[in-house]
């Protein structure tokens, strides 16, 4: 495959002004006619011809104004179709006729059938793979489509925009005419036909028009669907309130399937969702679940905004609508739940997936400028760091500066297909602002690394920062400039109270933020009467990495008196990191691991805290991952050696805190009725992390048997499984508790993922075997991508211990698996290769059999650009 170079952008020739297109659907054989009118865009070469794309095509039929074209005419093959000789001056009509077989579609791009429903998924270019068309973002119209369906095996036949019509169609089919009027790109086509049971609501406009929402699930699910209808309906209103932003269709519907390779897709009012992102309810689902709904649900609404009536010029601009829209959904759960623990999550997984994937092989700009195969850059370079770009921009613009460009950025682009320079300069345009160094951040891959360095001096009551900044070099960018970093920095005095300097010096400071923009600053605060403790990038306001080696002590005061809560969160996370990676050199040394003081007292304290919400105190207890010690090595990483020390970590505090954990465990109420509300669900996972705890301190399954059988909620339930699991994988209480579960919920898809990933998770090298025969499970099902994720890919990416095996058999399964996938789905077996994205921090024996996985898949024959392009990049 050729890259794709953003240098290359050119406008097509020839503008489509309509699309017009009938299905004549068949579960083998689908017909699918397309009327495309076009003209030739002013001043373009006369003599252009028109080149429209295909994948996998086969053309049946070819008019150019309801005549057909002689061959000389036009050129085709499976991927390209070139049409000559077209008017220059006056519109004109091609219609386009192509069969397709949605039953044989197993990669789940275009049109596919899932459980006997016909769906479609076209972004980002999948909609040429069911007909010819110029297939990209920047090419928009209106788009009518009719639907012919057998009646009695499709009562349901759905499309984007307003419904116009319907009627009989011959003895045993009938058909369905809709119309989109809001001008969009192919990538945002949807269809749906099948047999699906509804749930309705409406919603009534800030304008006053009433709105049909629907939600279709398999039949049965119905009652499941009524908490992404609540998120939905919360969706619009929130969307309204804080940006101003109407729905401007009579219908809004989504349809949950379960076939699905990703989440979820913003199709323009017809939103299309794997079904574990639609479906709930408290016997089935856990909070994390319940929040993952409601944060997609969001997503995928924010986008008729941001990414449908605004898109993107190009793929290259993805960001432009998918890490605004990740930041949008961020604030609207910060708003529906507790701001500061929603930051806390977000946090650790950006540096979870996107430092790690920053750190490595696969490291690229959130705005790239070559691709060769442009699903790999659905990333979480894409989506999270860019959201936290847009974040930055609204530090530091404020408030209202923020939303006057977005109100700018609505009012001049609705209808474009704008790029990332055009939403850049609506910030600047409306604030008379300079974001010239900040636009850095699209174009620079790579963490920064911030390093802090502090001087008191008490007769001159100066207070000394001096910070230097600096980016790794990554794939193609060697060397890079310094970037306009905002730093939210506090001072705080010996009783926690916050030091107010009497000036500033050596940088812009001002509401709290520090702006960094030279490679070194030296930063002088004047008027500090005792030596403060430096709480510094406050609610993560920079995605950086600090290198600040802070006094424990000092440490411990943040933990203790931060006004930012974000920031007590990370002072207790920097401390058991700090013991975490004392313990991984101890262990190595043949010395024990252990945890320090400091940190005994700070975790405990916080988890006891009853002026603390609960869900907070449970952030503070789950401590860095396995994975937060691999990244801060850096190198030489032994995920052996980072479990045990973070389980020794793990057990002196659970030994320190065991009667704490105890009335913390008793007092969570979790036998309380279940609701999903925030709050509720803090308590839960406060109850929840003293279990784990206890565990620990125990070294007894009981307690955790006991809680999996009096359970009555799938978040308390699954949690006592997966302690069992974790800690107890040999128990007989586990055997039975798997058992159970396994016979209560054998029915139910989603819930045996949940039991699949559990078992998966499980640490050591024994897990391997078990994935082995997890896969001869009469459930466990290669086609279906929610069952290969919750297994291989639980397997390879949540199991350092499990999957990074010495003798390398974690990662010859996993190339095994990549080569079995990757002819049926490309996009899935390439997905699963970057767990190994990480592959060149491991120690010597496991990268090296690491790297002869990795050769092993890009020596074979016939494999698919989307594996081609990561086994390349990850090698290069
Ligand atoms: N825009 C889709 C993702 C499409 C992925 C294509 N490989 C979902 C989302 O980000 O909202
Ligand atoms: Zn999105």
């Amino acid at each position: 495959g050729q890259a794709i170079h953003l240098a290359d952008y050119r406008p097509t020739p020839f503008v489509l002004e309509r699309v017009d297109l009938t299905f004549e659907l068949d579960p083998t054989e689908t017909k699918v006619e397309s009327r495309l009118i076009f003209h030739r865009r002013e001043g373009t070469d006369p003599e252009a011809a028109l080149v429209l794309d295909g994948d996998e095509l086969t053309l049946s039929g070819l008019l150019l104004d309801q005549s057909e074209l002689p061959p000389e005419r036009y050129t085709v093959a499976p991927d390209r179709l070139e049409i000559r000789g077209l008017p220059a001056e006056t519109p004109f009509e091609i219609t386009v006729t192509t069969f397709i077989n949605p039953s044989a579609n197993t990669q789940l791009m275009g049109l596919y059938r899932t459980n006997g429903i016909y769906c479609t998924q076209c972004e980002a270019e999948g909609f040429r793979r069911i007909t010819y068309f110029p297939d990209r973002p920047d090419v928009l119209a209106p788009y009518t489509v009719n639907i012919i369906a057998d009646k009695a095996a499709n009562p349901l036949l759905l499309s984007n925009g307003n419904f116009l019509g319907g009627a009989g169609f011959g003895p045993d089919k009938h058909f369905a005419a809709w119309f989109d009027p809001h001008p969009k790109p192919s990538y945002l086509f949807a269809l749906v036909a099948g047999d699906l049971g509804v749930v309705e609501d409406t919603y009534t406009t800030l304008s006053g028009r009433e709105v049909a929402l629907k939600i279709y699930v398999e039949h049965g699910k119905e009652p499941r669907a009524a908490y992404a209808m609540d998120a939905l309906k919360r969706s619009m209103q929130w969307d309204e309130e804080v940006f101003g932003r109407e729905y401007d269709l009579d219908i809004f519907m989504i349809v949950a399937v379960s076939d699905f390779n990703m989440g979820a897709m913003e199709n323009k009012g017809l939103n299309v969702f794997n079904d574990k992102y639609v479906l709930a309810d408290p016997e089935t689902a856990t909070d994390a679940d319940y929040a993952n709904i409601e944060a997609i649900i969001a997503h995928e609404y924010f986008h008729n905004w941001t990414g449908n009536r605004i898109t993107c010029r190009d793929w290259f601009q993805l960001c432009l609508k998918e890490g605004l829209t990740v930041y949008r959904d961020h604030e609207f759960s910060a708003d529906q739940r507790s701001r500061a623990v929603k930051r806390i999550a977000e946090v650790r997984h950006l540096k979870q997936e996107q430092f790690a994937e920053d750190a490595g092989p696969l490291a690229h700009p959130v705005r790239p400028t070559a691709y060769r195969e442009i699903n790999n850059f659905y990333t979480a370079t894409v989506y999270e760091k860019g959201s936290e770009v847009t974040r930055m921009i609204a530090t530091i613009l404020g408030r209202d500066g923020f939303k006057k460009g977005m109100d700018l950025y609505f009012e001049r682009h609705d209808g474009d297909a704008a790029t990332v320079e055009d939403f850049v300069k609506c910030f600047e345009d409306a604030n008379g602002a300079d974001l010239s160094q900040f636009s850095l951040w699209y174009h620079q891959a790579g963490t920064p690394v911030v390093t802090v360095a502090e001087a008191y001096d008490a007769p001159t009551r100066t207070y000394t920062l001096t910070l230097d900044q600096a980016i790794p070099a990554t794939p193609g960018q060697p060397s890079k400039k310094p970037m306009h970093i905002p730093l939210a920095l506090g001072l705080l005095g010996a009783s926690g109270e916050e030091l107010a300097p009497a000036s500033v010096s050596g940088a812009d400071f001002a509401d709290g933020v520090l702006h960094l923009k030279e490679s070194r600053q030296v930063v002088t605060f004047a008027g500090i009467g005792e030596r403060p403790v430096l709480s510094i990038n406050r609610s993560f306001s920079a995605p950086v990495n600090l290198s600040f080696p802070q006094a424990e002590a000092d440490r411990a005061h943040l933990a203790r008196h931060d006004g930012d809560l974000f920031s007590r969160w990370q002072a207790i996370t920097d401390l058991a990191l700090k013991d975490m990676l004392d313990g991984v050199r101890h262990l190595t040394e043949g010395r024990n691991a252990a945890a320090s003081p400091a940190l005994i007292e700070a975790l405990i304290a916080t988890a006891r805290d009853g002026a603390l919400e609960p869900a907070f105190r449970a952030q503070a207890l789950a401590l860095p991952s396995e994975a937060d010690i691999a990244r801060a090595l850096g190198e030489n990483s032994d995920p052996d050696a980072n479990h045990a020390a973070r389980r020794a970590v793990l057990h002196a505090v659970a030994e320190a805190g065991r009667a704490d954990f105890e009335a913390i465990h008793a007092a969570m109420g979790l036998h309380e009725p279940y609701s999903p509300d925030a709050s509720s669900a803090g308590r839960r996972a406060l109850g929840n992390a003293a279990l784990s705890y206890l565990a620990l301190a125990e070294g007894d399954p009981a307690r955790a048997a006991r809680a999996f059988a009096e359970a009555d909620n799938m978040t308390v339930q699954f949690h006592a499984l997966s302690v069992l699991a974790h800690h107890f994988p040999d128990a007989a209480e586990t055997r039975a508790a798997l058992a159970a579960f396994e016979a209560r919920f054998r029915d139910n898809a989603l819930v045996m993922d949940k039991w699949f990933s559990v078992q998966a998770t499980i640490p050591g090298e024994a897990t391997l075997g078990r994935i082995e025969a997890l896969m001869e499970h009469p459930l466990y099902n290669a086609r279906n991508p929610n069952r290969v994720r919750s297994l291989i890919g639980a397997f390879s990416f949540q199991n350092a211990t499990g999957f990074n095996r010495r003798d390398g058999a974690g990662y010859r399964l996993l190339a095994a698996q990549i080569l079995d996938h990757d002819p049926r789905n490309p996009q899935l077996a390439a997905r699963l290769l970057t767990a190994m994205r990480s592959w060149r921090m491991l120690e010597p024996t496991r990268g090296a059999e690491a790297e002869k996985a990795l050769r092993s898949i890009q020596s074979t024959p016939a494999l698919s650009r989307d594996v081609k392009d990561i086994v390349d990049r990850m090698l290069g």
